[in-house]
């Protein structure tokens, strides 16, 4: 899969190179490209933002930048530079907490695409026209991570690159540890011990100790939803929050 990620702080990717992420880069099952936007301005004081038409507080993201770099990382004609089996156009996700929500189904989605391009606004936001013309090149997708602000999207695209990069298949090692995760049955986890036995005068639940899998199974099942009704109702109301 090839990412390619627009920032005015391309240093805050560099967390890329360490971890599984890393190794998936080193070993060629992830082409991740990290951009400076600043690299499209052509002023001397390299001006990516400008006061809002209209008024109001805070800056906007000038439209220019936004679209020679978008211009630049995406093929004008994605057939002449597609892979055998690459048929698809790229998917442009611009953070936002204006977006739609981020969820597992949405990175299960994401991880089957052959070429994501993360584009990561700062200030108050980016020229609305620039996601109009992004869908002349690609899926547009505004996306959020929750109902809270961060000062700009690179935390929430590390967040995103982090959860599709690993269930690129060969990514994570052991692709029976994607399985049974919160989230993706709908429920959150199970609660997890090892060794000792007892610590600090805490026991490990003594089922886990019988060998009976069937009734582990069963434990197990019942605790996920225990905790899902404690800490997350909202996913039993079948809500997709
Ligand atoms: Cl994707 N961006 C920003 N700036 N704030 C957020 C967010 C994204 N998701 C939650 N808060």
């Amino acid at each position: 899969m090839r990412i390619d990620v627009v920032t005015i702080f391309p240093a805050f990717f560099d967390v890329l190179e360490v971890s599984l992420l890393g190794r998936a880069r080193a070993s060629g099952l992830l082409d991740v490209r990290v951009h400076d936007l600043r690299d499209w301005t052509h002023d001397r004081h390299r001006t990516v933002d400008d006061t809002p038409y209209g008024g109001g507080a805070g800056m906007v993201m000038k439209p220019e930048p936004w679209g020679e770099a978008l211009d630049a990382v995406i093929p004008a004609d994605p057939a002449a530079e597609r892979a055998e089996g690459e048929t698809q156009r790229p998917t442009i996700v611009f953070p936002s907490p204006a977006g739609e929500l981020f969820t597992q189904a949405m990175a299960r989605d994401f991880s089957t695409r052959d070429h994501l391009v993360f584009g990561c606004g700062r200030y108050e936001g980016i020229d609305e026209r620039v996601f109009d013309d992004a869908h002349t090149r690609g899926e547009v997708r505004l996306v959020s991570l929750g109902d809270y602000v961060l000062n700009g999207g690179e935390v929430a695209v590390m967040a995103m690159i982090e959860a599709v990069g690993r269930l690129i298949p060969g990514v994570v090692g052991n692709p029976e540890s994607l399985i049974e995760e919160s989230h993706e049955d709908g429920l959150l986890e199970y609660p997890s011990y090892t060794k000792p036995a007892l610590w600090r005068g805490r026991e490990v639940p003594p089922i886990l100790l019988s060998g009976n899998h069937g009734a582990i199974a069963q434990w197990r099942r019942e605790q996920q939803i225990v905790r899902t009704r404690e800490r997350r109702p909202d996913l039993l109301a079948g809500d997709d929050a």
